[in-house]
């Protein structure tokens, strides 16, 4: 008797972009749905997410990929953006250290509003303004490891450095949960 073969599966991923206002959230999320960096769509109205669909070896994921406009951070829509979330990038300013340290907030909301189970990777962005960078790796790494994210990885939106490898890393990881 033919037994149909499992070749592929496909999974839906809600993914978030949380940071301080002007840290690249939507630079990072055009780059990686378009390719592009600067276009004129850089000011995040609403909250319509991003769909982008991936291939990882055998399995195929969507993702859905919202990202926050700051001034959202404390009205009602918050509790809709956060909702079923599986996994969120972490974004700070590479030239801005108060941007790291506000992360701590921001994940403080996160676990409230999405769950401890949420993946978690740390992004420092602006890679590229390399005389302008004020972060050491060392206090961005020792963040992501008290929050006990999955990786920590520099990006730039603006010379695509880093931002598909962040995304697929996350997926990887996500389609290999589901899959457990
Ligand atoms: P946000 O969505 O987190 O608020 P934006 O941030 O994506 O709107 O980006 C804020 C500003 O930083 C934008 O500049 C954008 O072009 C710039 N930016 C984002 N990512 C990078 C990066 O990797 N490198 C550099 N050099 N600039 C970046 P403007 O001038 O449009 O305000
Ligand atoms: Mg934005």
């Amino acid at each position: 008797m033919a037994e149909k073969k499992r070749t592929e599966s496909s999974f839906i991923f809600k993914v978030l972009l949380i940071g301080e206002a002007a840290v690249g959230k939507t630079s990072l999320t055009l780059k990686f749905v378009h390719g592009k960096f600067k276009s004129d769509y850089l000011l995040t109205v609403g909250m319509e997410p991003y769909s982008k669909y991936l291939k990882i070896g055998k399995d195929v994921a969507t993702l859905s990929i919202w990202d926050i406009a700051g001034q959202q951070r404390f009205d009602v829509f918050r509790t809709m953006f956060f909702k079923g979330a599986k996994a969120a990038l972490l974004v700070f300013d590479l030239t801005r250290p108060q941007t790291l340290n506000k992360l701590d907030d921001w994940h403080e909301d996160l676990i409230k509003n999405a769950g401890k189970d949420v993946l978690k990777i740390l992004v420092g962005n602006k890679n590229d303004l390399v005389d302008l960078r004020s972060v050491p790796k060392k206090d961005a790494v020792a963040f992501a490891k008290k929050i006990n994210a999955m990786a920590y990885i520099e990006t730039s939106a603006k010379t695509g450095e880093n931002v598909n490898e962040s995304f697929h890393q996350i997926t990887t990881k996500l389609i290999e949960r589901a899959k457990k």
